[in-house]
């Protein structure tokens, strides 16, 4: 490119931000006003450390959204299509949220953190001033802010042992989104099984920006002898895997059932929730579109900048969002919404980079893995 991107105290930087500069980061991505690491310059080893070792990643851009107050666990419910249940403390829930139009505005993790406090561990959208204007419009007595806590994930496969090495073997125990207090050097922190891969892991929630740097260095010395080493959420995988990214995979109308979360809207629900009219109506005329894989040529240049769009006799029908080559698919492997006439396994269709057309064979997914 022949020009700069000028980032200044608007972009914000993470508590890790000069520890991923040390470490040789070489990208940078912009997600909830901050900067997000997207790759240190390896694509290969980060992916192999993500698939078969152990990777740290700075993923302080998931900003949490704190709701808290008398009608906390209210507006928490009304703001999500799920159907919460009973609320366990220490267990969070994936909670996709819509507006009142049923279009998909953020897919968080849901963190009931004490009786009157919940946050939303959000995707690339401002969730924060949704819910404040979403409560003051209900006249719910709650507080909406984003604490100053910022998650550093450990992926897979070795990511339990590095995290038993630091706090016990009580990590073990967690449940898939599950989560505990801890400290460890002074450092307070929640500990959640979880994490933004197929592969799974840790994300351990700093809870004061000031230790960023402590922290990055402890789980770097307890990673060492597991070969641990610098990563982020690695697009490669998550093609591989099908899991939806908020923004990219999303557009001004995209509706929950299109990309996969059909199961995290509750029409069935008693009480009311943003949405629920507008999703029901959906459903009820039919999902138009299916968020598919697309297995490519090995030509197909990698790392989209764009939407391209999908054509299938000669009419637009979609577009593709992310695309790489995956060594364990053995191709150049894509991602997308398309409409549901061609999003059955098999079905051709071309996609257009600039003035090329590039032939793409529709696949459900996740990807099958050789
Ligand atoms: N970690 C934290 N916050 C986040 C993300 C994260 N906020 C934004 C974004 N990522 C939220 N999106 C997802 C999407 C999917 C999953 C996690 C976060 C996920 N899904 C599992 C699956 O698809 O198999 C399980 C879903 C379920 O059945 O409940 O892991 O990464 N802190």
């Amino acid at each position: 490119m022949g020009f700069d991107i000028a980032i200044g105290a608007r972009v914000r930087k993470s508590p890790y931000y000069e520890k991923t500069v040390e470490a040789g980061v070489s990208s940078f991505s912009v997600y909830n006003h901050m900067l997000m690491p997207t790759g240190y310059g390896d694509w290969a080893a980060e992916y192999d450390r993500l698939v078969n070792g152990v990777a740290m990643w700075d993923v302080a851009v998931e900003r949490q959204v704190s709701i808290k107050g008398p009608d906390a666990e209210a507006l928490t419910r009304y703001l999500t299509s799920r159907e919460l249940g009973a609320l366990k403390p220490e267990q969070g829930k994936y909670v996709p949220i819509c507006n009142h139009e049923g279009i998909l505005i953020n897919d968080p993790v849901l963190l009931p953190v004490a009786d009157d406090e919940f946050w939303l561990s959000i995707a690339d959208s401002d969730i924060k001033l949704w819910a404040q204007a979403v409560a003051a419009e209900r006249g719910l007595n709650v507080t909406v802010s984003e604490p100053d806590v910022s998650p550093l994930a450990i992926q897979r496969p070795k990511a339990m042992d590095v995290g038993a090495q630091l706090f016990g073997d009580w990590v073990h125990d967690l449940r898939f989104f599950g989560f505990k207090a801890a400290n460890i050097d002074g450092i307070d922190l929640l500990v959640a099984r979880s994490g933004w891969s197929k592969q799974g892991g840790l994300e351990l929630y700093l809870l004061d920006g000031d230790q960023g740097g402590q922290l990055w260095d402890l789980v770097k010395e307890a990673g060492a002898s597991f070969d641990i080493g610098p990563g982020c959420p690695n697009s490669i995988e998550r093609i591989e895997s099908g899991l939806v990214s908020y923004g990219a995979d999303t557009d001004e109308e995209t509706n929950p059932f299109e990309v996969g979360l059909g199961k995290f809207v509750n029409l069935d629900r008693e009480d009311d929730f943003v949405g629920k009219a507008a999703l029901t109506e959906i459903l009820a005329n039919g999902i138009k579109r299916a968020f598919v894989g697309f297995l490519l040529e090995d030509d197909f240049p990698s790392a989209a900048q764009h939407k391209m769009p999908v054509i299938s006799n000669g009419v637009d029908v979609g577009f593709l969002s992310s695309s790489a080559y995956s060594l364990r698919v053995g191709s150049s492997i894509g991602i997308g919404l398309v409409a549901t006439e061609v999003s059955a396994d098999g079905s051709p269709v071309s996609i257009r980079n600039g003035d090329k057309n590039f032939d793409a064979t529709v696949t459900s997914l996740p990807f099958k893995i050789k």
